[in-house]
């Protein structure tokens, strides 16, 4: 009957993938040949690395577009309940080894390139990073986007197609530098462009009122629309024939809608008008933390978020006549509050252009929305001025007053006449100066049926702290979801040696997808045998490590000193000031020893990488201090190779790639109660890297998995921070602080002056960031670290320990409670061939 026949074209729809693209050796040399000369128009008998990877890159995308279009068309007919992650940030890094691993064919591509004449490796390094983000939270979303497609979840990413993304660091006299990052200027071969999926993005102009069949009409007539284009960009997942979407929105100018500017008569000037439309999408702020209020910025939301509505809301109207069933179709996750005016925008299309009632409106608004928060840091709330939005997005700053008015009516319900606690917890911030703000975290809190933060004692804090209130009217609506990494990209395939020694150990590569697994390292700990083996992997990836260090930096370091690593965004409250503090300290030490007591020091190499926010005055001039610190070091003949220090310049996803697996130590030292989350310290651990650390952020529950004793755990703890502070004028530093401090102002390192604004900022009673309560416990720490890095047994222990108790960090764990927790959404796997044919 009907139903056999439509079973059946749906069987030779999800075979496609065999029929037509083969993927043994000879294929897929001829797929590479052909996009070489009829994609790239070069000669097949020569064509550089650069070629060849754009024609390997193109044969894959060829590939993942059967995948997707499979996988699309399948979650279209099951009609499955959707997620949507929303995001400024989507920090990729590159794709070639990712989509090879993922689609299984490694081995088929490497000897296809091999008989052209091309290595795989060296085709790998022609890859520019999609950098779409700052740093953990762009990368979180891009680990989340690989678990959602690696659990066969119906899920999409929704964002920006920056063409500049994060800037290029470079290092000139030991000042950063910042260049452009024009990612797309060789193509970029990843990405579907889809010129017929495009909506009208409005901003400016009024909103209008009248009545209709006895209700109140809204319209606005925007002053200025933008055409907003997509871009997809297919997400494979490992071992699942599903293939996810992230869709990028790209700014275009409008419809032809303006007729009256080319009726003027300049028409040159009208066409150059309209193209400053594109500027809406073309770069990324590179302010990770602090915020700006810049209209761009503001204009940049509502830009992706109002496409993403608009794509959604069709996508269902394709199958649904009504907005009933809208809740149980989808999902949205706010990833930080950088896309909730989606909250406004929502209402906005179901009440303007969907003739709804506001109750059953923001009913199905509040079913649909979900807010994750990142950070407590009071610098880096988003709190709009109200006058902005009024000017930019008159309607939604209407319907924002609306909310809140109706949010402050039910507190008034509920509280009684509490003046004081309604005004604080009021989304509309009255400040003094006249000017009244939008608080974008209240507005996300109030519109979201969940709030989650990032790890267990970030959750925890902030239900103390900036959502207290809130968390006390509305317990239920908190939760918690540890973040995660995903282990693919930073196990598996970043760390090849390491990866099969475990699969060879464990009997399988089952852990891969079921992280846990690696419980059963344990086991194999104290074994002399495999503690060799463990040795022997770690040492590959350290040698591999340190070779591509000294090669961009230049500075010799030797194989056989402990890698200690700190890389990440400099900021103060992470406290790469420290970590110098320290180095300084340990140089000193070193300089006053005889002979026989340096033959005792163990020797190390300092790496300290990340970029500053090119407004970040003070971390900028850290930066010149590590440099500072570390040419005098490097050069002293006194120290040798007992201590090194280098600063690696543009940190990023392929840098981290490289240098992780082969660390030895790495640190993640922050105020406690200051790092939400952090995420590379889960990278560390897996890859076996020993962590020094304090009781911050997702450091705490990785010291409950692998355990306290397997890590270097030091500094003050949450509770006391608060009380520390305001103590801190009657604080006496530690001498060997004071004696730090005192080389610095000396002019130990040079630039005496330059540094000093540093080094007031954590003494004479500020020190907001206490690094001198921690400094002692510090010192402590790195002393232990260097007598158990002399047991070579018991560090190798540790080390394989850490790898063993990093199970938990999966973002497959951390998207499984997502799904189940919040999103309420269920895997939808495309049926494998063969399932289809029995
Ligand atoms: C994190 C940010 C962030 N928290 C504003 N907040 C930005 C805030 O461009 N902006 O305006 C950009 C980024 N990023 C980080 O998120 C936390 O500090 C980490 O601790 C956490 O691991 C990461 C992922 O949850
Ligand atoms: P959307 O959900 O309509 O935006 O679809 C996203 C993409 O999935 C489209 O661009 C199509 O390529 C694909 N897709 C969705 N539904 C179908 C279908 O019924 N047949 C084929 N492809 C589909």
């Amino acid at each position: 009957g009907i139903a056999d026949t439509a079973a059946h074209n749906k069987t030779l729809l999800y075979n496609l993938k065999d029929t037509y693209i083969k993927n043994d050796v000879l294929s897929i040399e001829e797929s590479i040949v052909n996009h070489v000369e009829y994609t790239l128009a070069r000669s097949r008998n020569s064509f550089d690395n650069q070629e060849a990877y754009q024609a390997t890159a193109l044969s894959l995308r060829d590939r993942l577009i059967e995948s997707w279009n499979d996988t699309q068309q399948y979650f279209k007919d099951v009609d499955a309940k959707r997620v949507y992650y929303l995001s400024m940030e989507f920090l990729m890094g590159r794709s070639l080894l990712n989509a090879l691993n993922n689609l299984g064919v490694v081995d088929q591509y490497t000897e296809a390139l091999r008989e052209m004449g091309y290595q795989l490796e060296d085709l790998i390094q022609k890859e520019r990073d999609a950098a779409l983000g700052n740093g953990g939270l762009g990368r979180l979303a891009a680990c989340f986007l690989d678990s959602m497609a690696t659990l066969s979840l119906p899920a999409w990413g929704y964002g920006i197609r920056y063409q500049y993304g994060m800037f290029r660091q470079t290092i000139v006299d030991g000042f950063q530098h910042e260049q452009p990052d024009y990612w797309l200027n060789f193509g970029n071969p990843w990405e579907i462009e889809r010129l017929n999926v495009g909506y009208p993005i409005n901003f400016y102009g009024h909103v209008s009122v009248h009545e209709e069949e006895g209700r109140q009409v809204f319209r606005w007539n925007p002053g200025e629309t933008v055409a907003a284009i997509a871009y997809d960009n297919p997400i494979p997942g490992f071992q699942t024939n599903n293939t996810i979407n992230l869709r990028l929105w790209a700014a275009k100018p409008g419809q032809e809608f303006d007729l009256e500017a080319f009726n003027t008569g300049d028409y040159v000037q009208a066409i150059l008008s309209r193209q400053r439309a594109e500027t809406l999408s073309s770069v990324l702020y590179p302010d990770d933390r602090t915020y700006q209020g810049k209209e761009l910025r503001l204009k940049q939301q509502n830009f992706f978020v109002s496409a993403t509505i608009q794509d959604v809301v069709r996508r269902y109207k394709e199958t649904h006549d009504t907005f009933d069933a809208f809740p149980d179709k989808v999902a949205f996750q706010l990833n930080d509050t950088h896309p909730t005016i989606a909250v406004p925008e929502l209402m906005r299309v179901l009440m303007d252009d969907n003739k709804m009632g506001w109750t059953k409106a923001w009913e199905i608004t509040n079913k649909v929305f979900a807010f994750t928060n990142h950070t407590v840091l009071p610098e880096a709330l988003e709190k709009w001025p109200v006058s902005l939005l009024e000017k930019l997005l008159p309607r939604h700053m209407q319907i924002i007053f609306d909310i809140n008015w109706r949010f402050l009516q039910q507190l008034r319900a509920e509280l009684g006449d509490d003046w004081d606690r309604i005004g604080r917890m009021s989304i509309i911030e009255d400040g003094s100066g006249g000017e009244k703000y939008v608080r974008m975290a209240y507005l996300a809190v109030v519109a979201s049926h969940t709030v989650n933060g990032v790890a267990a004692i970030h959750s925890d804090i902030i239900k103390e702290t900036i959502f207290k209130e809130f968390a006390d009217l509305w317990p239920q609506k908190f939760q918690n979801k540890t973040n995660g990494v995903t282990p693919r990209r930073w196990l598996a395939f970043c760390n090849a040696p390491l990866r099969a020694l475990i699969t060879d150990t464990l009997g399988s590569e089952a852990w891969i997808n079921h992280l846990d697994a690696l419980q059963g390292l344990r086991a194999h700990a104290d074994d002399p045998e495999f503690q060799q083996k463990w040795a022997d992997v770690k040492a590959i990836a350290k040698s591999k490590a340190i070779a591509h260090i000294r090669d961009i930096t230049g500075v010799q370091i030797s194989d056989h000193v402990m890698l200690d690593i700190q890389v990440k965004r400099i900021h103060e409250y992470k406290r790469q000031l420290l970590n110098v503090f320290g180095i300084i300290w340990r140089y000193d030490q070193i300089k006053k020893m005889s002979p026989d007591q340096r033959a005792q020091v163990v020797p190390r190499v300092c790496v300290i990488g990340g970029k500053a926010a090119p407004g970040y005055e003070m971390a900028k001039r850290i930066i010149k201090l590590i440099s500072a610190v570390g040419n005098k070091i490097n050069s002293d003949p006194d120290v040798g190779d007992l201590l090194k220090l280098v600063f690696v310049p543009d940190y990023n996803v392929s840098l981290a790639e490289v240098i992780i697996p082969g660390c030895e130590l790495s640190q993640h030292i922050s105020t406690a109660g200051t790092e939400a989350s952090g995420t590379s310290n889960m990278k560390f651990a897996m890859n076996g890297s020993l962590i020094i650390g304090t009781m911050d952020g997702a450091n705490v529950e990785i010291a409950e998995e692998i355990g306290e004793d397997n890590m270097f755990i030091f500094g003050v703890l949450t509770p006391e921070v608060q009380r520390l502070r305001q103590e801190r004028r009657n604080f006496k530093p530690d001498s060997r602080f004071e004696h730090v401090v005192g080389l610095i102002r000396k002019g130990v390192f040079g630039w005496a002056d330059f540094f000093e604004p540093l080094v007031d900022s954590v003494t004479s009673g500020g020190d907001y960031y206490l690094l001198a309560n921690d400094f002692p416990s510090y010192i402590d720490a790195q002393a232990k670290v260097d007598e158990v890095y002399k047991d070579k047994a018991r560090w190798t222990r540790m080390s394989i320990m850490s790898t063993a108790g990093s199970g938990k960090f999966s973002s497959d764990r951390t998207i499984q409670q997502y799904a189940e927790e919040i999103w309420h959404v269920e895997p939808c796997q495309v049926p494998a061939a063969e399932d289809e044919q029995k």
